[in-house]
């Protein structure tokens, strides 16, 4: 505990009580403006680490935030509690997964809630019960009615010892990801070996296109993301062709660049291609390259070559057909046409294998002239050009030729090709919905009925493979179909299905008859603001858009995407590293609040940095952030203590620091408010915090000359930063809030408005600031200690007027032009400097405020000039002073005359 603090502690526990009571973050049932705000659901570990804090921060504060502005928020929370950690902690500690879960979700739970995060609880949404996962299997079945499920082979890895599968995350070493994986098994360390089980699959492949054209909508989202979706799809144009390979038939290849047929000097066969499977039982060295030396994710592309020649259908001639490892099974057809020419993979591979290099493609010629083939040897030449050394297609654009070609080569057709494969959701492990079907012997595999959803897990049973498997009274169930004998499906669903709609389960969470309400998810949907991790750039959020569309396609929702703006957090980082259990380099944000309470946690994080950035956590920082509401809460009971408590009312409003302090409050406002409706809350706080300590000055200033502070402003300018801080943090902010006698609570007041100008609100502020800037510069290059008084001189009239017509003209000769004004021509030699200055920074000017408001703006400001300076300060006009002393000003810059 820090005893030099305010008593945070009290504060927090207080407000949170007060808001349980009034049931404050109640979601309201009739909307007209409705705004859905949403932080990605956290898988229930037990620990709320500091990720999530800055995650939740961020839609807790922008959810407050909008609404004081009037807007009626739906912000919920709930937990994505299924997945594999549960069952491996179950079966560490010999307990089940649900009771784990149950336990992890009550403790962040509590940690949230003293977090200070405003959820509506009565909407919690947790994946693991029935009431969520029989909608997860009603899902399945709609899919299945829409012809979007499928059932095929697939590989997965399996290890021999543990006679288990295994999910990805459990192989270790080697990259895990795909066919073609290979590792060790996590738990023995066996080699993994892949096997084909029938798995379930989701056709999103179905809505690639979509999927894809429609991300160019999403304005709302990070370039990144949508460039990573984009890649994840893989949508390429281009050709399949077939070569004839030597007693095996014709063999398809995918191309971008059929117009290079004629540089195509080999073929190759991925190391999994049947035809490579067939070769490797006869031939000792592709068996070998294949199970010893292919190696995809090698730098160099490595093969072998076969007996076996492939006919290049453009040129008639026989080249070589080799086995490689740089061709991926799962891409295109898993073969392809080398040209080592145009493409550098190909061209490596060549050279290693002395396979002839052939250029076909010039760089397009300047007019007139004949294409060159270019110089092949060394390097492949990549880009589209002429075609050359291609027979009756020489001089034809790659593009033109690649139609062409297409058309007339007999084995080549135009083909679409992507990235993106169907969704397997089979998950051969327990925690997780399981999918809906029965296999019965004389009718294969049939979808359990809606009426006897959901199917519930049976209790866990701790065995080394699926305890689904295990589950024999669950297993064996009468077919639904024909009454005969049949089994479950022991496989469960991916949890990415949980996840790529639970954001519609929050519109109507208890509903029993459907998975949303219809009504209600058209008017919450879309989400207007999503904040997560990057790391589900891709998957969860390509599911949940899928998903989206295709509920959509059943007449259940009216908006075909989920996540109208999207928000990706940046990292809590510690000496420059992820914060991370792995590398033990976390910061418990328990302890934070327990020694600074939960309003400094928030506010440290939002202030730290732009909500997409990455930043370091400093305890440096957070004391610092910790002093600062210490201070502002003492500045609040002084204030309603005193002045605030009628003892004088000050100055009145033509005071000019009391002008001053309004039209601070008046620009901060302003300046917050749009920072925090773009989420740069770093910006917003910087503010507010600013605001805070002009306030603090006014105090001092006061004090020093034995005067009250103007009651009303200081009030007024004091309220505005306790709701400015009150989206982050909002314990102090409602303590505070009342202390200045708010009414009801701040999450509930009005967001504050200006009460005055603030269109020249940035001229008023960098005047002022230059001005200091500028008194600092003299103080300290004329080394004066004392100063007797200061002098701060407006520019005159006629330079306001230059440096207007300065801004509005583009005639080339500014100088001349400004000569034609007799007022400006009058001031001779003064005024042709001037115009040579706005000549050569024409391009940078900005403009002024008119000179009246200049002096105004000094006159309110010249209090803080007096106090760093400890000097009397007087604001001049230009005709007060002699002409050579104003001359010196400029719009925007005032002379200064300091005397010692
Ligand atoms: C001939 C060719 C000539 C190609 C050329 C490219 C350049 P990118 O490169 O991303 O556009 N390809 C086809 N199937 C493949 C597989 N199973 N594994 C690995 N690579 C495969 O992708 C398209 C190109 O990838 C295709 O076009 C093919 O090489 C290669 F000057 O065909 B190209
Ligand atoms: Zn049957």
């Amino acid at each position: 505990m820090s005893d030099e603090g305010y008593d945070h502690a009290a504060v927090e526990r207080r407000w949170q009580a007060a808001w349980d009571e009034a049931d404050a973050y109640r979601t309201p049932d009739e909307v007209e403006d409705p705004t859905y705000v949403l932080g990605m659901y956290p898988y229930p570990s037990g620990q709320l680490h500091m990720g999530h804090v800055r995650n939740y921060t961020i839609t807790d504060a922008y959810a407050r935030f909008r609404r004081m502005r009037g807007d009626e928020v739906l912000h919920p929370m709930g937990w994505d509690a299924f997945g594999l950690p549960a069952e491996n902690a179950a079966k560490e500690r010999d307990t089940n997964p649900r009771d784990w879960t149950v336990d992890c979700i009550e403790t962040m739970k509590g940690q949230m809630e003293s977090m200070g995060f405003g959820y509506d609880w009565d909407r919690e949404v947790t994946t693991c019960t029935p009431e969520y996962y029989r909608w997860n299997q009603w899902l399945f079945r709609r899919f299945h009615e829409e012809g979007l499920v499928a059932r095929e082979a697939a590989e997965v890895n399996w290890c021999p010892t543990c006679e288990t599968v295994l999910a990805d995350e459990q192989v270790e070493g080697g990259d895990a990801e795909g066919p073609g994986a290979h590792g060790n098994c996590w738990r023995c360390g066996t080699a993994v070996q892949r096997r084909e089980l029938e798995q379930w699959f989701l056709k999103i492949t179905e809505y690639a296109d979509e999927l894809l054209e429609d991300i160019d909508d999403l304005e709302g989202w990070p370039d990144s993301v949508r460039q990573m979706q984009r890649n994840w799809i893989g949508r390429q144009e281009g050709s399949r062709v077939s070569f004839g390979v030597e007693g095996h038939g014709p063999v398809e290849a995918f191309t971008t660049r059929l117009d290079t047929i004629f540089g195509a000097t080999f073929f190759a066969l991925a190391p999994d291609h049947p035809i490579s499977e067939e070769l490797a039982a006869e031939d000792d060295d592709v068996r070998r390259f294949i199970e010893e030396e292919a190696d995809p994710d090698g730098d160099e592309p490595n093969g072998v070559r076969t007996d076996l020649t492939a006919t290049n259908p453009a040129t008639g001639e026989a080249v070589p057909v080799f086995v490689a490892d740089f061709v991926l099974s799962d891409v295109g057809t898993g073969a392809l046409m080398g040209v080592p020419g145009h493409d550098d993979r190909d061209h490596a591979f060549a050279s290693s294998m002395g396979v002839d290099v052939v250029p076909v493609v010039a760089p397009k010629p300047s007019d007139g002239k004949a294409p060159e083939a270019p110089d092949v040897s060394e390097s492949a030449f990549t880009d589209d050009g002429v075609l050359v050394n291609s027979g009756d297609y020489d001089g034809l654009p790659s593009a033109k030729a690649r139609e062409e070609l297409t058309a007339d080569v007999d084995s080549a057709e135009f083909h679409t090709q992507y990235r993106l494969r169907d969704w397997g959701i089979s998950r051969q492990r327990y925690w997780g919905t399981p999918i809906p079907v029965v296999n019965c012997e004389e009718c294969g595999p049939v979808l359990v009925p809606d009426e006897d959803l959901p199917v519930e897990l049976p209790e866990f049973i701790n065995t080394t493979g699926n305890p689904l498997d295990a589950a024999e009274a669950w297993k064996h169930v009468a077919c639904p179909e024909c009454g005969g004998d049949a089994v479950r499906e022991t496989d469960t669903m991916d949890t990415f299905v949980d996840s790529s709609w639970y954001f519609l389960r929050y519109v109507s969470p208890d509903l029993e008859t459907a998975p949303f309400d219809v009504e209600r998810a058209n008017d919450w949907m879309p989400v207007e603001q999503y904040v997560g991790g990057i790391e589900h750039a891709v998957m969860h959020l390509l599911y949940s858009r899928f998903v989206t569309k295709v509920v959509a396609d059943m007449d259940m929702l009216e908006h075909r995407e989920p996540f109208e703006n999207l928000l990706a957090q940046g990292m809590v980082q510690l000496e420059g590293e992820k914060m991370s259990k792995s590398k033990g380099n976390t910061v418990s944000p328990q302890r934070i609040v327990e020694e600074y309470g939960a309003d400094t946690a928030r506010l440290f994080i939002m202030q730290a940095a732009q909500p997409e950035r990455a930043f370091d956590w400093s305890e440096e920082g957070v004391r610092s952030t910790y002093r600062f509401l210490t201070r502002l809460t003492e500045l609040t009971s002084w204030f309603a203590d005193g002045p605030g408590g009628g003892a004088g009312s000050g100055n009145g409003a033509d005071d000019p620091v009391a002008a001053y302090v309004r039209s601070e409050a008046d620009a901060t406002v302003a300046v917050a408010t749009e920072d925090y409706d773009d989420l740069t809350f770093n910006t917003a706080l910087r503010e507010a915090q600013g605001l805070v300590g002009t306030l603090r000055s006014y105090r001092e200033y006061a004090g020093e000359r034995g005067e009250p502070v103007h009651a009303d402003t200081f009030e007024r300018a004091l309220t505005t930063a306790v709701k400015l801080l009150a989206p982050v943090a909002p314990h102090v902010a409602e303590e505070l809030y009342d202390d200045l006698g708010g009414d009801g609570f701040v999450v509930d007041a009005d967001w504050p408005e200006p009460a005055g100008e603030v269109e020249d609100a940035d001229e008023r502020r960098r005047l002022v600031e230059n001005t200091r800037e500028d008194v600092r510069q003299i103080v300290d290059v004329a080394d004066i200690t004392d100063p007797e008084r200061i002098d701060v001189v407006i520019a005159p009239e006629w330079k306001h007027r230059a440096l207007e017509i300065a801004l509005e003209s583009d005639a080339p000769n500014l100088i001349s032009e400004l000569m034609q004004e007799d007022e400006i021509r009058e001031q001779g030699d003064a005024a042709a400097s001037y115009g040579q200055d706005l000549q050569a920074e024409r391009e940078a000017l900005r403009p002024a405020m008119v000179p009246d408001r200049e002096y105004e703006s000094l006159e309110e400001a010249a209090w803080l000039i007096e106090r760093e300076f400890d000097a009397p300060v007087r604001v001049l006009r230009a005709g007060e002073v002699a002409d050579d002393l104003a001359n010196e000003a400029d719009p925007g810059r005032p002379a200064i005359d300091i005397e010692e």
